[in-house]
């Protein structure tokens, strides 16, 4: 079988290991190719105390030509952290433009965590994520971001919902469109659930994995890459959910045995084997 593509929209950080820098080798070893259309280059991702860097958005049409041009196609289109609304009002033209009756959409909502907006973001990136989500075949918010898009107050995420309140969020999200939702990181005593539901089959399933160390950088963008090349490759969304969490419970407790600062990431490039078969 011929390689599979797909389009990954992403910032390349150097330092944190998340959006391209995972995106990339995960793919990869999931036997895809990460197509990579690169929305800034930055030092580092922004949780550290500064960054810098420079915003690659005038260039992303002029990409896309050149795509256009060589008659790329996509088996998959995937977007993470973007930086502004604009931005995330072009990704939705690039979908349409590039989407076959093939490709699986798979919308990261990057907006927040911990029951907040990463700097940067507000209402106005809310409302630009949630139009973005509606073009989406998969979305995989975390339990935030999920509150955001719904319009609730993104507090309750500090104290974990109940698993079946999580269930009708996901459920809620995929009437904007998504057959496919996964509600990542929900806290429950010693561990951390993953909720998905799945549309067509109308199936909810759950997958947990132990809490250990902090909340580490990377971790909800190490899942979706993890979703994405699974799905891609033709496994359901449950079975890459399982393969995600596999990757990330390994890669976290070699990340805490290494005092790793969560800022840095965690140590996936070890586990990448997991997702070997
Ligand atoms: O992991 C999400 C992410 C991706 N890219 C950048 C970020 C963040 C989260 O803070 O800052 C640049």
């Amino acid at each position: 079988m011929a390689i599979p593509k797909v389009a990954a929209i992403h910032d390349l950080s150097g330092l944190g290991k998340c959006s391209l820098t995972a995106a990339i080798p995960i793919l990869a070893v999931c036997g895809v190719q990460a197509v990579p259309m690169p929305t800034a280059v930055l030092s580092n991702q922004t949780a550290f105390e500064s960054y810098t860097g420079a915003d690659l958005s005038i260039y992303m049409p002029m990409i896309a030509e050149e795509w256009k041009k060589r008659r790329a196609e996509f088996q998959g289109i995937f977007t993470g952290y973007l930086s502004s609304e604009q931005e995330v009002k072009w990704v939705e033209g690039f979908i349409d433009e590039f989407r076959k009756e093939d490709t699986l959409i798979l919308v990261d909502p990057v907006l927040g965590d911990e029951g907040k907006f990463y700097r940067g973001f507000g209402d106005e990136m809310c409302c630009a994520m949630r139009n973005l989500c509606k073009k989406a075949d998969v979305i995989t918010p975390n339990l935030t971001e999920a509150l955001f898009l719904l319009g609730k107050d993104a507090a309750l995420a500090e104290q974990g919902e109940p698993l079946e309140i999580v269930e009708q969020y996901a459920k809620e999200l995929s009437k904007l469109g998504p057959s496919t939702v996964i509600i990542t990181g929900i806290h429950q005593g010693e561990n951390i659930w993953n909720v998905g539901f799945d549309a067509v089959n109308k199936e909810c399933f759950s997958v947990s994995t132990r809490k250990i160390g902090e909340g580490y950088s990377g971790t909800g963008d190490i899942l979706s890459s993890v979703v994405c090349g699974c799905m891609v490759r033709g496994e359901s969304a449950h079975q890459a959910l399982e393969k995600a969490a596999k990757l990330l419970e390994a890669s976290i407790a070699e990340a805490v045995e290494d005092g790793t600062d969560p800022n840095e990431g965690i140590a996936f490039e070890h586990h990448l084997k997991l997702l070997m078969d």
